[in-house]
């Protein structure tokens, strides 16, 4: 196979980027390679989570989100050849391109934590990061009668660095309209509660609201699902590392994540693992006919949905100017977004670029807590994401530093 355009990944970042191509340039000859047949609105999960989301308005059929006249190529890659300009695939063809688009998003490392896969999705051992165990969250917190809730984040990087506490307060919020009486209590392999100052300070008043109990510096490590307890490595203030055994009733995990192993093992990555990109242009560090955008990259923004969706034109653009020998001269500025829903009805909508400069799109205190926010997270942001940024509209609503 031989395509000009080879986009290794159907998720967001690799439709919206395929869509933005393709409505700049029509003749372009594009094929998305893509082993999965759904695709899944992940930034819903954590509705689903909370009781708030229908589980099936979060997917669609993969070949309804590929655009028309993009071939979509079913298959995983199984190994890179930048110097020769060609791939191979699991089924053993060979795809040769002139450009390449990397953006396989990340991957969830569950057999990281000791126990975890024999126990996850019963036991009220739950998780939002795949649709059947966000469903059993929402079974978890509904069917909670009272005692420990346990919610834990693990190292960074991970996607949306927001999600892990979002669905704690969902879960608080729905405790306390009920009059259950729970511990919840958030083991945080971080420092602080979010990696932005002004939002860290935020959430602390929100923690606060909710009586939680926040253990900063605690990675779960182990869980025994059968006897309800979950083991966690905690650094002290002296640097030194503990382990604690803590019982739960419900314990919402967020799985350890990392660069995707064929990305990792390829001539593509750098030394994390992650795809080698510039964090302006988005064009790789040694081969200059690939880019790279989503999740999978070394840039240091969040890894979220707005950030692929204003990576996917940058990439598009510099890759025609390329392709037609014009200077490029587009750059993406770090730009993400996590709406960090902080009950049933509100939500406090951090977003920020590079370097932690808060870039609010609104005129308005990002840290507080709106309900008009929290309808366009449940009603707006999956409208934009299926029908403008996966169908390669270049929406670019400005933000501007604070
Ligand atoms: C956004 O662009 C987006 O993308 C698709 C989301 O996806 C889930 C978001 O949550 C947010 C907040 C944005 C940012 C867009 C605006 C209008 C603030």
């Amino acid at each position: 196979m031989n395509h000009q355009i080879v986009v290794v990944g159907g998720g967001s970042a690799g439709v919206a980027v395929a869509a933005s191509l393709k409505r700049k340039s029509k003749e372009l000859d594009i094929a998305i390679i893509d082993p999965a047949d759904t695709h899944y609105y992940q930034p819903a999960f954590t509705l689903v989570g909370g009781g708030a989301y229908d589980p099936d308005a979060t997917h669609r059929p993969e070949n309804s989100c590929i655009p028309k006249d993009v071939k979509w190529i079913q298959d995983s890659v199984e190994s890179f050849d930048p110097e020769n300009n060609r791939l191979t695939v699991r089924s053993g063809d060979t795809v040769e391109y002139q450009y390449l688009i990397v953006c396989p998003g990340i991957q969830l490392d569950w057999n990281k934590i000791e126990g975890l896969e024999e126990t996850i999705g019963k036991n009220g051992v739950c998780s939002n990061y795949l649709l059947p165990y966000a469903q059993y969250t929402w079974e978890c917190i509904r069917s909670f009668q009272g005692g420990k809730a346990l919610f834990t984040q693990p190292p960074m990087p991970i996607k949306c660095a927001g999600a892990p506490q979002k669905i704690m307060y969902m879960a608080a919020d729905y405790f306390k309209r009920k009059g259950r009486s729970a511990e919840v209590n958030f083991n945080t392999s971080l420092p602080v509660m979010f990696g932005v100052p002004l939002f860290a300070e935020a959430l602390k008043g929100v923690v606060e609201q909710y009586g939680i109990q926040v253990d900063f510096k605690s990675t779960l490590v182990a869980i025994d699902g059968a006897a309800k307890e979950a083991v966690f490595e905690v650094e002290g203030a002296d640097g030194e590392k503990s382990r604690v055994t803590r019982s739960f009733d419900m314990i919402h995990v967020t799985p350890p994540q990392s660069a995707p192993d064929f990305i990792k093992a390829s001539p593509l990555a750098n030394e994390a693992g992650w795809v080698d990109v510039d964090p302006a242009t988005l064009q790789h560090a040694r081969y200059d006919n690939v880019y790279g955008l989503g999740d999978a990259t070394s840039t240091p923004n969040a890894k979220t949905a707005a950030a692929a969706r204003l990576q996917a034109p940058v990439v598009a653009k510099n890759l025609i100017a390329k392709i037609s020998g014009k200077a490029d001269g587009n750059e993406y500025d770090g730009y993400g977004a996590c709406p960090l829903v902080t009950s049933h009805n509100s939500v406090m909508l951090a977003e920020f670029s590079y370097g932690g400069k808060v870039t609010p799109t609104f005129p308005l205190d990002p840290t507080k807590q709106r309900y008009s926010y929290w309808l366009m997270k449940k009603y707006f942001f999956p409208f934009l994401y299926w029908n403008i940024m996966l169908k390669g509209i270049d929406w670019d609503v400005p933000h501007k530093p604070l």
